[in-house]
């Protein structure tokens, strides 16, 4: 092979790699690009308002779980780090009819309702731990989960605490759809 030869097949390689790596790249972010914008059906609808009372809609994003530690920061670009308030919404699936119970943790006020029924409410200012019980039937029930932050540190958490589902499992996936699916 004479040196220009070996040359020429050396650029081609290299040319060949790129390309396959640009190609694998591409892939890549594809995939991702479809599991975070559609065809997800996992997971809840957040919404973010500055405001502690829902006043001006902000910010809104999928979350795959009530599980958050906004801490002193800012809950999602544009919101305020203070005088914020998020609603959570979506569908429950309950596994078997059974009586329920679930935990809030939160700062500052949580509330929790279950096909338009008040299940939490605790809508104080500082640290909120509250729970409620709730018998449901098996299947999907409309789920509405309220926050807000009047100052400093802020966060929320929701869990199961009672019931067929282990105590202290996250309000999360696989029990939580953004959309009721189909029968
Ligand atoms: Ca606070």
């Amino acid at each position: 092979m004479s040196r220009k030869t070996y040359r020429f097949t050396l650029v081609m390689r290299m040319a060949a790699t790129a390309a396959w790596l640009a190609l694998a790249i591409v892939l890549g972010y594809g995939v991702f690009w479809l599991s975070k914008n559609s065809g997800q059906p996992y997971g809840l609808w957040v919404e973010y308002y500055g405001g502690e009372q829902f006043n001006t809609p902000l910010a809104r994003r999928a979350e795959l779980q009530v599980s958050k530690n906004y801490g002193r920061g800012h809950p999602a670009f544009g919101v305020p780090k203070d005088r914020f308030s998020d609603r959570w919404t979506g569908w429950l699936l309950v596994p078997e009819t059974a009586e329920y119970a679930f935990c809030a943790f939160s700062d500052d006020g949580v509330r929790l309702y279950l096909d338009d029924r008040v299940v939490i409410d605790s809508w104080q200012l500082g640290e909120n731990r509250a729970h409620g019980n709730v018998r449901l039937e098996a299947g999907y029930h409309a789920l509405r989960i309220e926050h807000f932050n009047a100052g400093r540190q802020a966060f929320l958490y929701v869990e199961w605490c009672g019931g067929p589902i282990p105590s202290s499992s996250p309000l999360g996936i696989p029990y939580v759809r953004k959309q009721r699916p189909k029968p």
